[in-house]
């Protein structure tokens, strides 16, 4: 059983996302999805999530390609992240390209796929706010 991770917010759930982890998924036969917190959103990324945590949890958890959702509430979890799920691949947008390869010592693959171009939560907000009114 070839175990997979990635961490991510996930807000407003659209179509980069759901390619992202349909192609982790691919990488391995068990995906585990790190969901950042309310609180590590905003304290470390300075995101307000539109959906709070339980939400956005249930939308990862309807979709057939993540097998478990956990929570990622810092940036150093990584590292024990990587034992304690038994992990064998790291998959990150290349939006991160590089900045993970730390976790090769950790005995994982550490992969970086493609973005999907011109879709991010935050161009859905600013499209909305254009057509409200
Ligand atoms: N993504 C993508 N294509 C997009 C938008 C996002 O492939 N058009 C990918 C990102 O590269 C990331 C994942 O989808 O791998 C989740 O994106 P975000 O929710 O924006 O995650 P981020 O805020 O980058 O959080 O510790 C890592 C952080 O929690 C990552």
């Amino acid at each position: 059983m070839r175990r997979v991770i990635t961490y991510g917010t996930f807000d407003l759930l659209h179509y980069g996302h759901i390619s992202l982890l349909q192609r982790a998924k691919a990488l391995g036969d068990y995906l585990v999805v790190a969901l950042s917190t309310d609180e590590f959103n905003w304290e470390e990324k300075r995101k307000k999530c539109y959906f709070g945590y339980e939400k956005r949890k249930a939308l990862l958890e309807a979709i057939r390609y993540v097998d478990l959702v956990i929570p990622e509430e810092n940036w150093e979890q990584k590292r024990t992240d990587m034992h304690e799920y038994h992990i064998d691949v790291f998959v990150m947008g290349d939006d991160w390209e590089g900045k993970f390869d730390f976790l090769r010592a950790e005995g994982v693959k550490v992969r970086y796929l493609p973005r999907t171009p011109e879709i991010s939560s935050t161009q859905i907000r600013r499209d909305l706010g254009k057509q409200v009114g």
